[in-house]
């Protein structure tokens, strides 16, 4: 096979004025580089019968999940949807966390009641992942009136896919969010697909960021696979809510390279478009990013940051899978109704 020469290659645009310095630049690397092997490993694990449920894969996204999570501060509230990982990652959950949920064991967020994403942690900012699509937002919506109504100096930011955008949930949520000026943000991650429906059976509109303006705020189309790009939007976006100007949208344009979970082949996806988007990879352009702005002097340096996740992985791996399932008497423990 003929790689790709390098001004050949897709390149990532550096924001103009984006401030960031080499451990933040090298952090972005390691966040989404930890989200694609902690994935790969749940895969292995997935095969190997060790994962309870489904396993749902961000493969190519990782930059919207990172560079958005990156971009919120001490205090800020995020809520993930299901191809959020690398967000979790980012707000300090550790691969451990992960596997140990996936895996239903008893040392996992939700001590093994529940499976992949699907655990809050109010102490980092988390709010657990509803189910039902579009749901979040009108949460989201809330806890951003709280921080309104109490004049925090924060924002509460949630996720919403091409096909999440269809439900009531996704217009109550917003539209009552502009209504009251609040800060929230909202990132539409438009991969094109939802489950084998793709976009434009969804939305007869070419841009979906173009639906902010009917709801009176702020719209905008960012590069989902340029992580740079992505922390930079979010990060004005932070700054437009922190100044009352209500909600922000941001759609980000990046595609599923999987099925919609590890059961789906996806074979209804046409196999240029998904070679065309393989070429976009997130991390393999931002990997030549930091060696030819020569934030790192060569590329074994990020194989070292790759050797170590490896490595952390495979101990996160132990830690986990050596736990126990619940005891079946925790079953009803935090259980209210
Ligand atoms: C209200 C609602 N309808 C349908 C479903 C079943 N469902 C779960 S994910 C999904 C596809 C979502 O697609 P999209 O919003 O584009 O997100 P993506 O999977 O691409 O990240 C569907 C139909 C659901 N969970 N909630
Ligand atoms: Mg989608």
């Amino acid at each position: 096979m003929v790689k790709p020469s390098t001004s050949d290659a897709y390149a990532i645009a550096v924001p103009d004025g984006l401030e960031l310095d080499r451990t933040g630049r090298l952090e972005l690397y390691y966040f989404m580089a930890l989200n694609r092997k902690l994935e790969e490993r749940l895969g292995m694990l997935y095969r190997q019968n060790k994962v309870v449920g489904g396993l749902y894969s961000s493969l190519g996204q990782e930059a919207c999940s990172v560079g958005t999570a990156y971009a919120l501060e001490r205090g800020d509230f995020l809520a993930p949807m299901i191809r959020n990982l690398g967000s979790l990652l980012v707000r300090g959950v550790r691969p451990t966390d992960v596997m140990a949920q996936y895996c239903a064991r008893a040392i996992g967020p939700t001590r093994g009641k529940d499976l992949n994403v699907h655990f809050g942690w109010v102490e980092r900012g988390l709010i657990a992942p509803i189910s039902v699509v579009g749901a979040l937002i009108p949460v989201m919506a809330g806890i951003a009136l709280e921080m309104k109504m109490h004049d925090k100096k924060n924002v509460a930011l949630t996720y919403i896919g091409d096909g999440g955008m269809s439900t009531t949930d996704f217009h109550e949520g917003l539209n009552f969010a502009a209504v009251h000026k609040l800060p929230m943000i909202l990132i539409v991650e438009n991969n094109q697909w939802a489950y084998s429906t793709h976009v434009s059976k969804q939305a007869n509109v070419r841009d979906l960021a173009v639906r902010a303006e009917g709801y009176g705020c702020y719209g905008e189309i960012v590069d989902g696979n340029n992580v740079l790009a992505v922390l930079d939007a979010t990060r004005r976006a932070r700054t437009r809510c922190l100044r009352g100007e209500g909600p922000a949208m941001l759609e980000a344009k990046t595609f599923r390279r999987k099925g919609h979970a590890e059961h789906d082949d996806a074979g209804y996806v046409p196999r240029e478009q998904r070679a065309e988007w393989e070429k976009k990879d997130p991390i393999d352009a931002y990997r030549r990013f930091l060696v030819e702005r020569r934030v790192v002097e060569s590329a074994s340096e990020i194989d070292e940051i790759d050797a170590k996740i490896v490595a952390i992985l495979e101990a996160a791996a132990d830690e986990a899978l050596s736990a126990p399932f619940p005891d079946p008497s925790i079953a009803r423990e935090n259980v209210y109704g």
